[in-house]
């Protein structure tokens, strides 16, 4: 049995459509109702729909990703409650579907995040950037954080300095709508919105954030249970600190800690190569090793770093990340399941015709396209070769 090749896909408004899906060679579609606002319950009819849809083009919907957790449950406000209910209701909805693996991530406010979407790579094709020096304008100048001159090295508080001076009025809204995009049929949100929220986060810390993810993850572990469905928890991306918040799923520690926490079976990890990759303290392998028992689907993707901790995404293939290791392991791992693992080319360069296209950052179809071979092509020589 070989791992289940998955593809994300936004929906019927997806520049990327199953047909061509389908000619990429995946089999699975990893979507969700991104137009039902953050916290609503998935209806079932919805549920349904986008199934129906998936499935006369011949495809299956394998995971639902994301169904995000609101602000209220990661904050454990008031409302938490509420929203707990909802996503419960949700998660009975899926399971209804026949929908039993779910992403999400515990991120405090934004879903991943980089500073710059189009990085010109050598060839021509562009990729997805981190840059400390960036994020440290954004910080500095946009954001203007109180204290947030002290979270960065004296070396970065300088460039950043000095490319404040040098960046015009369109440079800085560029990196003012980057940062605050988020997923992006999910629309953004405001800095006034982000500082509201750096303060409470201040307040609730890294245990506080650990205790309120155990808490959202009691609350549904018995409606998982029941339905039979796998949650799996998407890594922080990047898995460090930023802008003052706090980070609970960035290394080993941390997820060795998230499944040991709530020790049970539909507590799982959506192993992300790339963001766990970016980290100078991850080894994405040994990290697989240590919690490859829970890991329910995975992404793969690459990058590159530099002494500075800058990343970009870079060939699924090449890069920090040992892919050959990473594949190897979840090939072991998969060996011991009943139902293949999914997995989906994550992002990929914007490429060939995609550059004369709009895309989703990270999501146009050639790139992924390109990764999807590679990684099948890896998967079938470690299977024969090993197996
Ligand atoms: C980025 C994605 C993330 C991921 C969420 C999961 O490309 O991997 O947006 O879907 O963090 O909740």
């Amino acid at each position: 049995m070989t791992l289940l090749q998955s593809w994300r896909w936004y929906g019927p408004n997806d520049p990327v459509t199953l047909q061509d899906i389908k000619q990429a060679g995946a089999t699975g579609i990893v979507s969700a109702l991104h137009h039902v606002p953050h916290g609503a319950v998935w209806q079932l009819e919805e549920i349904q729909e986008r199934k129906r849809i998936i499935e006369e083009a011949g495809l299956t919907w394998a995971v639902v990703e994301s169904v995000p957790v609101h602000e209220a449950i990661k904050t454990r406000n008031a409302d938490c409650e509420l929203y707990l209910e909802n996503y419960r209701q949700s998660l009975r909805n899926l399971a209804a579907c026949g929908l039993k693996t779910v992403c999400y991530n515990f991120m405090p406010v934004l879903d991943w995040t980089r500073t710059n979407l189009e990085l010109e790579l050598e060839n021509g094709a562009k990729a997805l950037y981190f840059d400390w020096a960036d994020l440290a304008v954004f910080d500095l100048f946009i954001l203007k954080r109180a204290g947030a001159e002290q979270d960065y090295a004296p070396a970065i508080v300088a460039k950043a300095k000095e490319r404040h001076k040098q960046s015009s009025e369109t440079d800085l809204k560029r990196l003012h709508d980057i940062i605050l995009m988020g997923v992006p049929t999910e629309g953004s949100i405001t800095l006034e919105q982000l500082t509201d929220s750096i303060e409470i986060y201040k307040n609730i810390g890294h245990a506080g954030l650990q205790e309120n993810l155990a808490y959202f993850l009691e609350s549904i572990m018995d409606v998982c249970e029941e339905e039979g469905i796998v949650m799996t928890i998407h890594p922080d991306d990047p898995p460090f600190p930023i802008l003052g918040l706090p980070r609970i799923a960035s290394s080993k520690e941390d997820l060795l800690h998230i499944i040991q926490r709530v020790d049970r079976k539909p507590n799982g990890i959506c192993f992300c190569t790339g963001s766990l990759g970016a980290g100078g303290h991850n080894n994405p392998v040994e990290i697989l090793k240590a919690v490859g028992h829970r890991v329910y689907f995975a992404h793969l993707r690459n990058v590159r770093k530099d002494a500075e901790g800058n990343f970009f995404e870079s060939d699924h293939l090449d890069g920090d990340v040992d892919m050959y290791g990473v594949m190897r392991e979840l090939v072991a791992i998969n060996r011991e399941r009943e139902q293949p693992i999914p997995f989906r080319p994550d992002h990929g360069h914007q490429m060939l015709d995609d550059l004369h296209k709009v895309t989703n950052p990270g999501y146009s179809a050639i790139g992924r396209l390109k990764g999807l071979a590679e990684l099948r092509g890896l998967e079938m020589g470690i299977e024969r070769s090993l197996y």
